[in-house]
């Protein structure tokens, strides 16, 4: 019969670096799933309510199941680089030109097969990410560690950088003891430091706030309300889990670790679970104006297996619009130009916005908009004068990677005609919502 400490050992060997394991039960949790719902908190992220009663118990994921084997892959390989002006910040976990998906599941397969030659005839499953099952709490339950008040689980020696994944057997395996004491304490630095005010409530996350969401999940235009907190990042966001001082203990234990050379597409080989993750050179950070230049098929080549193409051409594009327009940075207006041109109304509403921002502190008032989209007095739609004291990019201050951008390249004048360019293409424009973008780039809302 096939041990616990047998299943976790070919885990250890196969990457997992947190290995766990739980009786299947009635899902921890599941109780205020509901509510969460209710709440509107899952956004446009349907496939949570259509299977909401297959989170009820992992018998919905593999039938007959009896343990969950939780398990956690490490990804922190580096530590972010400030953005330059013009470039944009990735998630960490972003950082790989594989998608953690592909590797993990590759690795859940290895075990699987290896569970089943221990244990000939047993059921098994191996999930990642996509299965009806509430990641985090089964691993609490597994005994890894506590859900933070970020909503994520923590680890005590590692701290929250890293996936889940789960393997679920019809095996009768010992379980660990849960976890069950809560680390956090009096602190809420990741609840303060939220740029979306994402946490209505320690322990309960409006996703529809979130950075990471609005930027990977949503398929609209961000809500304008909710654009400047995207600050620089252009897919994800990390800063929860920086400001974490959990993050902060496990940095300082890594800190002499030296990375090997990775060894991800080679399954035959055990894993260093950070060795399969090292960061490509252009994701961290990423220059964003570049991706205006890029067509789909290359983009679609340098993206398709990473995370970053959940988000597609049109995401990415839209989420570097925001980035461009929040630092405001006057070497990214071509790029931003040539974007109101693009096919998808989406990133054409987007370069709208980020435009309108240079030309924010001095709006042409709306009532020069008056004769739009015909024709736009030059007077109204001239923008303000290049290189007024105050019209280079705003960096802010540069306290850390989610302040402003790094440096602030030479002072790049914008064309004095930019009003009168966002007029002219306002004039033309066929889609209604970029129509609207546009007049409220101009300063006024536009209902025509
Ligand atoms: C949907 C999803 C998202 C959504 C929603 C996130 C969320 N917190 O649920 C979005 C897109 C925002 C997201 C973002 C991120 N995600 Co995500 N995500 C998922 C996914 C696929 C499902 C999670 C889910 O079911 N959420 C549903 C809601 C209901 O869960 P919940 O927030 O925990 O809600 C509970 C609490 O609110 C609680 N509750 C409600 N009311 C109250 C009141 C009180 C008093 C209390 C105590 C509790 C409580 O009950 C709810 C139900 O259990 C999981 C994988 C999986 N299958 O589990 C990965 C997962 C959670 N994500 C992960 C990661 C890495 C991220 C990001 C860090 C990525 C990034 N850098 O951008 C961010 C982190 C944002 C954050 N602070 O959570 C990892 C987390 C690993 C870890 N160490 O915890 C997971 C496990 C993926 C994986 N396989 O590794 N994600
Ligand atoms: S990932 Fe960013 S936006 Fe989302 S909850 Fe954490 S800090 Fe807030
Ligand atoms: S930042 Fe503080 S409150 Fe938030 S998860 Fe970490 S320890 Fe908990």
């Amino acid at each position: 019969m096939v041990t616990s400490e047998e299943i976790k050992a070919a885990a250890r060997e196969l990457g997992f670096s947190l290995t766990g394991i739980c009786q299947a039960a009635i899902a921890p949790g599941f109780d205020c799933l509901a509510d969460w719902l209710a709440a509107g908190y899952a956004g446009e992220m349907s496939y949570l309510a259509s299977r909401y009663d297959a989170y009820a118990h992992p018998r919905h994921v593999l039938d007959g199941v009896r343990t969950l084997v939780m398990l956690g892959w490490e990804y922190r390989v580096d530590e972010p680089i400030l953005p330059e002006a013009g470039q944009g910040r990735v998630s960490r976990y972003a950082w790989s030109d594989r998608d953690y998906h592909e590797v993990i599941r590759e690795r859940l397969n290895l075990l699987a097969t290896r569970l089943a030659t221990l244990a000939p005839g047993c059921r098994v499953r191996g999930v990642v990410d996509t299965a009806p099952l509430l990641e985090r709490e089964f691993a609490q339950l597994a005994g890894l560690g506590w859900i933070g008040k970020n909503t994520l689980l923590i680890h005590r020696e590692v701290g929250s950088w890293f996936f889940l994944a789960a393997l679920l057997t019809d095996l009768p395996l010992t379980p660990d003891v849960p976890w069950e004491s809560d680390h956090c304490g009096s602190c809420r630095a990741c609840l303060d430091a939220c740029p979306t005010q994402a946490f209505p409530a320690p322990y309960v996350l409006d996703a529809s706030r979130c950075v990471s969401y609005l930027t990977i999940e949503h398929r609209e235009p961000v809500p304008p309300s909710l654009r400047a907190g995207l600050g620089n990042w252009l897919f994800g966001c990390d800063i929860c889990q920086e400001v974490c001082p959990w993050n902060q203990h496990a940095a300082r234990r890594r800190s002499n670790a030296s990375f090997e050379p990775a060894v991800a597409a080679d399954t035959s080989q055990p894993a260093r679970p950070w060795n399969t993750f090292r960061p490509r050179s252009d994701a961290n950070p990423m220059d964003l104006i570049g991706l205006f230049h890029a067509d789909e098929a290359t983009m679609r080549a340098r993206f398709r297996h990473t995370p970053l193409w959940r988000a597609k051409r049109r995401g990415l594009l839209r989420n570097a619009a925001y980035v461009l327009g929040n630092q405001r940075v006057p070497q990214a207006v071509d790029a931003l130009l040539g974007g109101l041109e693009d096919a998808e109304p989406l990133v054409r509403g987007a370069c709208a916005w980020a435009l309108g921002q240079f030309l924010a502190p001095n709006r042409p008032s709306s009532a020069l908009l008056s004769s739009v989209p015909s024709s736009l007095p030059s007077s109204a739609a001239s923008s303000r004068p290049n290189a007024e004291p105050n019209a280079g990019p705003n960096p802010g201050p540069n306290a850390g990677p989610n302040a402003g951008p790094n440096s602030v390249p030479a002072l790049v004048p914008w064309p004095s005609n930019l009003g009168e360019r966002l007029a002219a293409r306002l004039a033309v424009e066929q889609d209604a919502a970029v129509r609207n973008e546009l007049a409220l780039a101009l300063g006024a809302p536009w209902s025509g």
